[in-house]
């Protein structure tokens, strides 16, 4: 009902009654005024004026669902929201509570307090400055079609940050987005499965949106939005330009069976075709060559050192010349 009051005062030009507001929801005036006074401890500010009745200031700073819901335009994807003010992962979250929730959930938080990242490392997620959430999508498509969601991710992301903020964002193979060479996005996708089936999939993405500064361990490689643009940058805006373009190509490659347009975006805004790299994997350096392309699989094709050309499905890629290099 709290949330039904909410959108009735977004979607209200000026000030609108506690009477009107009270009929179109059936509830008494009462308890209209109840949930303004609730939305207000909540941190809206929320004018109240005799006999004019009530009117929205000022929006809340938080990613809440009511204000998400109110602008989204996709079908499925976002449809259901659960946020946090703060928790341990969402990625964790949505993985212990995979089975019971719709295809299509949205797991936000506010902070994450153990953030995590591949392979056991961590992620910095302060308090209200960044998107921290996971995604939960139930396809019907075999396990190992399933990795390549997270270079649906990566697509939407860059795409969006681009449109959006005419930043150039990105994609450094298999899962960060970066600008100018920093990053400013993780992408970890988690699947709970069976040889044949997926039961589902959590595509964690985690945004540095407002990220003022960085602990000095990461702060030479890792950016935000509004280090870059120079000025704060609406989550909100952001979070619903990644979700319809994410729903668009996710769709694509469900109903049509192929990567054909997430590909295009991932080879025309690679950070590293062309580039001299190393490939990781455990810590370990095991290749070096010159990445030459994107297969249509969206997995990244090398020259060796020797000349011989391989493909290369999983791993890190460090590349010559940028922080980090191995
Ligand atoms: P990754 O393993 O590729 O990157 C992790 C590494 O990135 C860290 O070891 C550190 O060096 C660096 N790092 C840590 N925090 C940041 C940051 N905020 N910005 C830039 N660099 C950083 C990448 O893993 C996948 C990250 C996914 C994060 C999302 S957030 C929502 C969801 N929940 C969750 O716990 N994880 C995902």
């Amino acid at each position: 009902m709290r949330e039904q009051v909410l959108k009735i005062l977004y979607n209200s030009k000026g000030f609108i009654s506690g009477e009107e507001i009270s009929s179109k929801l059936q509830v008494s005036r009462t308890a209209v005024w109840k949930h303004i006074n609730a939305l207000k401890l909540e941190g809206y500010l929320i004018e109240s004026v005799h006999k004019k009745g009530y009117r929205i200031i000022e929006k809340s700073n938080s990613l809440l669902p009511v204000e998400i819901s109110n602008y989204l335009t996709t079908e499925k994807i976002g449809e259901n929201i659960i946020h946090f003010e703060s928790i341990q992962s969402t990625n964790d979250y949505a993985k212990e509570n995979g089975n019971s929730l719709d295809h299509g959930t949205i797991v936000i938080a506010e902070e994450q307090v153990e953030g995590r990242g591949r392979m056991g490392r961590s992620w910095v997620s302060p308090k209200g400055t960044g998107i921290w959430m996971s995604l939960v999508l139930k396809p019907d498509i075999a396990p190992v079609e399933g990795v390549k969601v997270t270079q649906i991710g990566a697509a939407a992301v860059s795409n969006a940050l681009r449109e959006s903020l005419g930043v150039d964002a990105k994609i450094k193979w298999p899962n960060d987005i970066t600008i100018k060479g920093k990053k400013v996005c993780g992408i970890l996708t988690e699947m709970s499965a069976e040889i044949n089936e997926i039961h589902y999939l959590v595509i964690g993405i985690g945004i540095n949106v407002n990220v003022k500064q960085f602990p000095a361990d990461i702060e030479n490689m890792a950016t935000s939005l509004m280090i870059e643009k120079g000025e704060p940058v609406d989550r909100k805006k952001i979070l619903v330009d990644i979700l319809s373009e994410f729903e668009r190509l996710y769709d694509h490659f469900i109903h049509k069976g192929t990567l054909d347009k997430t590909i295009k975006i991932c080879r025309d805004h690679s950070a590293l075709i062309g580039k001299n790299v190393s490939i990781i994997k455990s810590g370990k350096k095991i290749e070096e060559g010159k990445v030459l392309r994107l297969s249509d699989d969206g997995f990244i094709i090398i020259k060796k050192h020797s000349g011989v050309e391989e493909t290369i499905q999983s791993g890190e890629i460090s590349i010559r010349g940028e922080a980090g290099y191995v």
